[in-house]
């Protein structure tokens, strides 16, 4: 087993109802063990224009090989309504590998640690509650130099998920 975390966003469609639909539907994953979800957190979208998200963390023990999981993530995105019309456009679900224990992954269709992880608070507020408080990332940075170097700022913890 190999504990992962996935980054989940939502920014249409009642987000935080696809995130909780999103995290049932990682709980059923083959060979997976759901380990813990984090509060869910509002903010404005990084494109100008667009609704606010809801994001999230999962931590799951899986022993699913990366791939497969990816592909299992895009099944679950795509069964929730995910149309893939432009990149960053809105979206019902996007669920992102952050970490897959301690693997560097760099293959065309997935890079792991996620390329934008380090400067997005929606993205390590979440993580830190989950995640042990020296948790080094596969590439050797530290989580809490991350959140140091990242304020939080225009992140609302909405009260429960
Ligand atoms: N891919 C590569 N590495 C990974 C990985 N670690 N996890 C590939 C998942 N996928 C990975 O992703 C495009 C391709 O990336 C996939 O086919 C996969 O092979 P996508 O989900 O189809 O496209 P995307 O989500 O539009 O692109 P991207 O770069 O993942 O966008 P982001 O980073 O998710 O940004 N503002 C707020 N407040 N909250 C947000 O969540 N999200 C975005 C989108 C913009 N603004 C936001 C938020
Ligand atoms: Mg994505």
């Amino acid at each position: 087993m190999e504990r992962i975390y996935i980054g989940m966003g939502s920014n249409l469609a009642e987000p935080a109802e696809q995130l909780r639909c999103a995290v049932q539907a990682l709980a059923q994953l083959p060979d997976t063990r759901l380990a813990g979800v984090s509060a869910f957190y509002q903010s404005d979208s990084l494109l100008p224009g667009q609704p606010r998200y809801t994001n999230a963390v999962a931590a799951l023990d899986c022993r699913l090989a990366p791939l497969v999981l990816l592909d299992a993530l895009q099944a679950i995105e795509t069964g929730q309504g995910r149309e893939r019309l432009e990149r960053w456009g809105p979206r019902t679900l996007d669920l992102d590998i952050l970490l897959f224990g301690d693997r560097l992954i760099d293959e065309p269709r997935l890079k792991v640690p996620h390329y934008h992880m380090q400067a997005r608070a929606f993205v390590l507020y979440p993580l830190a509650e989950l995640a042990p408080a020296d948790l080094r990332l596969a590439d050797g940075r530290l989580l809490k130099d991350l959140l140091a170097a990242c304020p939080f700022v225009g992140l609302e913890r909405l009260p429960a998920n």
